[in-house]
């Protein structure tokens, strides 16, 4: 490597030396290229402190430069410095007019950052530092200006011409086939919010009166061929535009909000102020394509991106170490949102599984980071779980600390003292400090401290004086660049329940309380007790912590009965689980028989014939916990033995079970023409875990009950279900029918195949990664495409543990390789796909060296993008 890629840090911060107060754009869309004209009006920032007077734009290699101008005077080659990723101007008065022409080959963009083509139609990502992919520019958050952005395009091609904000003025050149609109967005903004369409599109529209009365038109734009796939994203959008008005107090701002649909994009989707781009698996929905879970994940996203308008366009970031204020906060606020549009303990059920199984693991690896990391060579790798999952876990803190009077209180406060700024999380802390009184300086360091806090229990009871004493312990493992933690500030939601399994009424008149844990140790004395309890510890999930509290089982099921906290009643069943999943392992191990303890049967059987319980959480409850949260519990990860062991768990529950399953399976058939409302998706949810149990036993009955479903189904949650039992049980012809008469049924649906795509990549019988392999070679794969490159590739480095982490390395091999060709195409999707690899010291000694082999052919394979270069090099470290 010529110059390895230096690291930026937080403490080098320095304001902008110059401002932008006006950006005025001019793109004229071309097949081969386009040009890109730009008028600055900028000025030396006041408050710089900067001892060079020297202008430095952002603008990447890909860049032509074919003019550029001072006031009306054009610069020469003397005049400037052209570097890898800058252009310097030494001289410039004090304020001006820059004039830049550009050209750019969108075309030619693979990396799908600044503009570039998803199937014919021209788009922008420009979060985090894209925009200097489209012209020279000061692309860094807490530059803010007013863009005025005019699209010109072949009129007959690209009817559909988008940018920010309201449109102003149009018009046309009929002899050339040409046409133009021009878009004013009033609102300040940095560069990474900037966003353009174009292309034949079609859309569907609905008005919306604000809550102070202003009428609003929404508009969602796809393909025409997905026209009738957009009602729920707009249902969605309506129910999140109320639901911030009413839990927030925010309002939308411009005369129109447009969704774009794209079939390429990297992410999810991105809040651009007023045109938000979507990847078309975050918006699209119909009952015939969708599961439920997708139309719950673009409900969930489709609320995400509108709640940015607030948290992250109006207040923004400073610099993106602070990615976690806009990431954080957002987060918190959908999952909010999610929760009260359906079932609130569901909700927290699937983020904390993603929290403990994901971003725990990113935690313990080498590329752990804080909330606000203090360093990066790469931005594009800290769009992270920790910077989302973990920072909405450290709001949710604030909110549980606060009370939900303060927070709202502080929140209010923050938007209205921060709007039009570029803010910092600390300014976000210093507001709920401000309206609660109460001081976040330890709680600060959440933000600062990477890696999961260890949070030990242990207790003891008087029955002479009635007293019951909980000592609470924390500690926090190293992590890179961070041997020694202090200790945090840790919410403990707390109950404790009475030998009859009700809440006893703790001292603030409540059933639950919450202990604050500021010191390493501490004590908590409960007076007046009259029979040992047993704690609820941790209610909600209120702190992002590993709780270690040894239970013995009959504890567990005392709990998963009793507690009042469905979340809690939920864990409890899984620390069961785990616990006889542990013992299967060892006797697997041991060359012993296996044999299930009957204290998970007898649980499970209690829940399944409990008919009052809420059908999604029984599901919940008999969901067993990956083999992905089983590995990140372990020291040292036995891939075979933890897949075995589960698999016979399952089995083995099936087997004592049957009849239950299949008797709630037909009580819950459907009565109803499909929906995707929460009750609706509760019985599908527990009719397809129940047959999931059946088809585990592999008889020809049951074979044939997933086969009925699949033939029968008149929705894709039943279809896809059944599809991946049959594709993966053991009746290998049966198998290949139904994959085959899934991908002729769906071949002209994208998002269905790419569905096809990942139930053959997560196959657990051998021969997986030839079919991968082979499925890369068809029609329906497209390496450009990060949607079929995730369904595909990702899925089976990620979610097919046995066949990934065959004993002969060849997985390894494989995502080596795909790494090394993504590196040139696509940064982003290259670094995002070495995540397995990083994790190689989870493993066996064997493992280890296969992994860091590969790990180190990727290092040696060339010329690296930034992106690729940080998580091996760190990886490696
Ligand atoms: N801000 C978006 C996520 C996003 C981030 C980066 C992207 O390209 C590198 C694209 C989208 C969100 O939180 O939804
Ligand atoms: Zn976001």
């Amino acid at each position: 490597m010529a110059e390895q890629p230096q690291a930026i840090y937080l403490k080098d911060y320095q304001v902008p030396a110059y401002l932008i107060d006006e950006t005025e754009l001019h793109f004229s869309l071309g097949e081969d290229h386009t040009e890109v004209r730009s008028v600055l009006k900028m000025r030396r920032n006041p408050e710089s402190t900067a001892s060079s007077a020297a202008l430095e734009l952002h603008g990447h290699e890909s860049l032509e430069l074919c003019r550029l101008a001072i006031d009306g005077r054009e610069l020469g080659a003397g005049d400037y410095r052209r570097e890898d990723e800058t252009l310097g101007i030494d001289q410039v008065p004090e304020a001006f007019t820059l004039e830049c022409l550009t050209r750019i080959r969108p075309r030619d963009n693979t990396a799908l950052e600044g503009l570039y083509l998803s199937d014919g139609m021209y788009c922008t990502q420009c979060e985090a530092e894209g925009f200097r992919r489209i012209t020279f520019y000061l692309d860094r958050p807490d530059v803010m200006s007013v863009f005025t952005t005019t699209v010109e395009a072949d009129a007959a091609r690209y009817p559909v011409l988008l940018s920010n904000g309201n449109p102003v003025a149009r018009g046309s050149d009929e002899d050339k086939g040409r046409h133009w609109v021009t878009w004013q967005d009033p609102f300040p903004k940095p560069a990474y919010l900037f966003a353009l369409v174009a292309g034949d599109l079609a859309h569907i529209e609905r008005p919306y009166s604000t809550a102070s009365g202003r009428e609003v038109m929404l508009r969602i734009y796809a393909e025409r061929k997905d026209l009738d796939k957009l009602d729920h994203a707009m249902d969605s959008l309506v129910k999140a535009m109320r639901w911030d008005e009413e839990v927030y107090g925010r309002e939308y701002d411009l005369d129109i909000y447009m969704i774009v649909a794209v079939d390429f994009f990297n992410m999810g989707a991105m809040e651009n102020k007023g045109l938000n781009i979507f990847n078309t698996s975050c918006v699209l929905a119909s009952p015939e394509t969708t599961t439920d879970g997708a139309f719950q994940r673009v409900e969930g996203v489709v609320a995400h991106e509108y709640f940015h308008n607030w948290s992250g366009n109006r207040v923004t970031c400073r610099d993106w170490f602070q990615l976690s204020l806009k990431e954080g906060f957002t987060v918190f606020r959908d999952a909010e949102f999610s929760a009260d549009m359906n079932s609130r303990t569901v909700k927290r059920v699937e983020d904390v599984t993603l929290l403990r199984t994901a971003q725990f693991a990113e935690d313990a690896g080498p590329m752990a980071h804080p909330v606000r990391p203090a360093s990066f060579i790469e931005i594009s790798n800290f769009y992270t779980l920790t910077v989302y999952e973990k920072g909405a876990e450290v709001v949710r803190m604030i909110h549980t600390l606060l009370g939900p009077e303060l927070f709202r209180k502080g929140s209010d406060l923050y938007f209205e003292r921060h709007d039009g700024q570029a803010v910092t999380t600390d300014d976000f802390v210093r507001a709920m400090e401000e309206v609660s009184g109460r001081d976040l300086t330890q709680f600060r360091r959440w933000y600062d401290q990477a890696g999961t806090p260890r949070l030990e229990v242990s207790d003891d009871y008087d029955a002479d004086s009635g007293r019951y004493r909980l000592h609470l312990a924390q500690s926090c493992p190293a992590t890179p660049g961070q041997e020694q933690k202090l200790p945090f500030h840790i919410p403990v939601t707390l109950g404790l329940l009475g030998p009859d399994g009700r809440d006893l009424i703790l001292d603030n008149g409540d059933t639950s309380c919450v202990l604050e844990l500021t010191d390493s140790s501490q004590t908590f004395t409960f007076e007046g007790i009259a029979a040992r309890p047993v704690p609820s510890l941790l209610r909600g999930f209120s702190a992002p912590v590993k709780l270690q509290y040894p239970l013995d089982r009959q504890t567990l099921v005392f709990l998963m009965s009793h507690d009042s906290d469905g979340f809690n009643r939920w864990d409890a069943g899984q620390r069961l689980a785990i616990d006889v999943i542990g013992e299967l392992m060892a006797q697997h191990n041991a060359g012993e028989p296996m044999r299930l303890d009957a204290a998970l049967t007898d649980a499970f059987a209690a829940v399944l014939d409990d008919e009052s319980l809420d059908p999604a959480m029984v599901a919940k409850v008999l969901t067993l916990p990956s083999e992905a949260y089983l590995s990140e519990l372990a020291d040292c990860i036995d891939v075979d033995a933890i897949h075995a062991a589960r698999q016979f768990a399952k089995k083995a529950l099936a087997q004592a079970l049957a009849e239950r399953f299949e008797r709630r399976y037909r009580a819950l058939a459907p009565q109803q023409a499909y929906a995707p409302d929460a009750a609706q998706v509760a019985r599908r949810s527990l009719r397809n875990l129940c047959l999931s149990y059946l088809v585990a036993l592999e008889t020809p009955e049951y074979l044939a009950l997933a086969q009925a479903q699949y033939d029968s189904a008149d929705n894709m949650t039943d279809r896809q279900s059944a599809l991946s039992l049959i594709a993966h049980s053991g009746a290998t012809d049966a198998a290949a029918a139904v994959l085959d008469d899934f991908y002729r049924r769906y071949a002209d649906q994208t998002l269905v195949v790419n569905q096809w795509l990942s139930v053959q990549a997560g196959d657990p019988r051998p021969g997986a990664l030839d079919r991968v392999k082979e499925l890369m070679q068809h029609e329906a794969f497209d390496l450009r495409n990060p949607n079929k490159v995730r369904s595909l590739i990702s899925v089976f480095c990620n979610l097919n543990a046995v066949n990934f982490h065959a004993a002969d390395g060849s997985g390894y091999d494989f995502l080596a390789e795909r790494i090394i060709d993504m590196n040139r195409r696509n940064p982003q999707m290259a670094s995002r796909l070495l995540t397995p690899l990083t994790r190689w010291r989870k493993y066996d000694a064997a493992r280890q060296a296969l992994m860091q082999s590969q790990l180190r052919r990727i290092l040696d394979s060339g010329e690296l993008s930034k992106d690729v270069y940080e998580v091996v090099s760190k990886s490696l470290a």
